[in-house]
């Protein structure tokens, strides 16, 4: 069954700066909104779709589920290890479970990805361990795992970049002969990037392996979406001629479906597609971020209705798929997993200040060793003021 979104749509942001809330006022829906692909509805209903099928067994159900809840725990630990000053940084993934999780387990080993910085779920599924993404986040490194050890890229700050990475690695697989495919995520507020159109375009045109999974949080910071685009999003992959699908993205069986679907066209030799998830950042955009400046607090409330974790755990019990221990087990394992997390960040030794001039160039650079001796001359001079 395809149904109508039932996404809540945003307040205008009340004018002037400096305003303190937005305006809590609901626009009714509008009778356009384009429909989605949903498998599970946030009552814990399961549907189908004439194009989008999948069947899972009850442990990957579950699978699914405990996915999810660590991923969850695992997100909320971070922020929480921000707050208390372990962190310089984090960008929470609130919300956006089901379409990480749901994309994630949709990819092959040999797949390859090219994450932003949120993709923390999906980082989960390659098999990366979760305190090997805080090294960034605390200042220690630049990045903390071998992306060709899980084929998950390095986190990418640089809004859109990824998408061209991915497209020319993507071209490259296609040359290769191979049959793996390539996914790259990206924001709502990055479709709106150059690059991200550079990329339809040769991604089209050479007809590269790669997935464009797009999780449309309504937000890029503190912009809207109506402050990005004309048309819903997976209508612009029309224009570049590939197809374009709108997913419940807080729905992990739909995102799962989808994106296999996607990701088996592309190993066909058939080309990209675009996947935008229809989500919500239910979070802050970051630690630094204070979303209650910018967006109402009824907006939140109506997609908090739409819990990607809830609807599964609704299933689950309804249909006598996962008993008590199986859930007490899981919040178990969460909460371990927690404990890790925070003494493996508590545990990061600092890094060699002087570390930061390494690896710039393969061979060196003299303008590299100028600095480096800059440097070195500048924390000397504490030394010698301490004497
Ligand atoms: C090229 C570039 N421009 C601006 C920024 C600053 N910036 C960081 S995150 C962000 C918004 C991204 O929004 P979206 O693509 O929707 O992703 P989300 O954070 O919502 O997941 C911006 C503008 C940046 N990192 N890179
Ligand atoms: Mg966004």
């Amino acid at each position: 069954m395809t149904v109508e979104s039932t996404a809540a749509r945003k307040p205008r942001r009340s004018s002037g700066a400096g305003t303190k809330r937005a305006s809590a006022k609901k626009t009714p829906q509008a009778p356009d909104e384009p429909q989605l692909v949903q498998l599970l509805t946030p009552e814990g209903e399961r549907v189908t779709h004439p194009d989008y099928e999948i069947d899972l067994t009850a442990d990957e159900l579950r699978g699914l589920y405990r996915d999810m809840v660590l991923t969850r725990r695992f997100d909320a630990e971070a922020t929480s290890l921000q707050r208390q000053g372990e962190l310089g940084l984090w960008a929470s993934l609130l919300g956006q479970e089901a379409a990480q999780i749901g994309s994630g387990r949709a990819l092959r080993d040999d797949d390859y990805v090219f994450p932003t910085y949120r993709e923390h779920g999906v980082a989960w599924c390659r098999g990366v361990d979760p305190t090997n993404l805080l090294g960034m986040f605390r200042g220690v490194n630049h990045g903390g795992w071998d992306p060709n050890s899980n084929n998950f890229h390095l986190y990418t700050i640089v809004i859109g970049s990824q998408t061209l990475h991915a497209t020319g690695y993507a071209m490259g697989v296609a040359k290769d002969g191979a049959d793996s495919a390539v996914i790259a995520y990206f924001g709502d507020g990055a479709s709106s990037q150059g690059d991200v159109a550079e990329s339809f375009t040769f991604s089209a045109v050479y007809n590269a392996p790669v997935v464009f999974f797009c999780q449309n949080n309504q937000w890029a910071i503190s912009e809207p979406t109506e402050k990005q685009m004309r048309v819903p999003l997976y209508q612009r992959a029309q224009g570049f001629g590939f197809p374009g699908v709108r997913v419940d993205g807080n729905d992990v069986l739909a995102c799962l479906a989808v994106t296999k679907s996607a990701l088996e066209r592309a190993r066909r030799g058939e080309g990209p597609t675009l996947v935008e998830a229809f989500t919500y950042r239910m979070g802050a955009h970051t630690t630094t971020d204070d979303p209650t400046r910018y967006r109402a607090d009824e907006e939140r409330e109506a997609w908090k209705a739409k819990d990607p974790i809830l609807r599964v755990r609704t299933y689950l019990e309804n249909q006598g798929l996962a008993d008590a221990a199986f859930f007490e087990e899981t919040e178990a394992e969460s909460e371990a997993l927690g404990k890790r997390v925070r003494e493996a960040v508590r545990s990061m030794p600092d890094p060699d200040t002087m570390a930061i001039f390494e690896n710039v160039y393969a061979d060196g650079h003299a303008l590299v060793d100028e600095e480096r001796a800059q440097f070195a001359a500048y924390r000397a001079s504490f030394a010698e003021e301490g004497k």
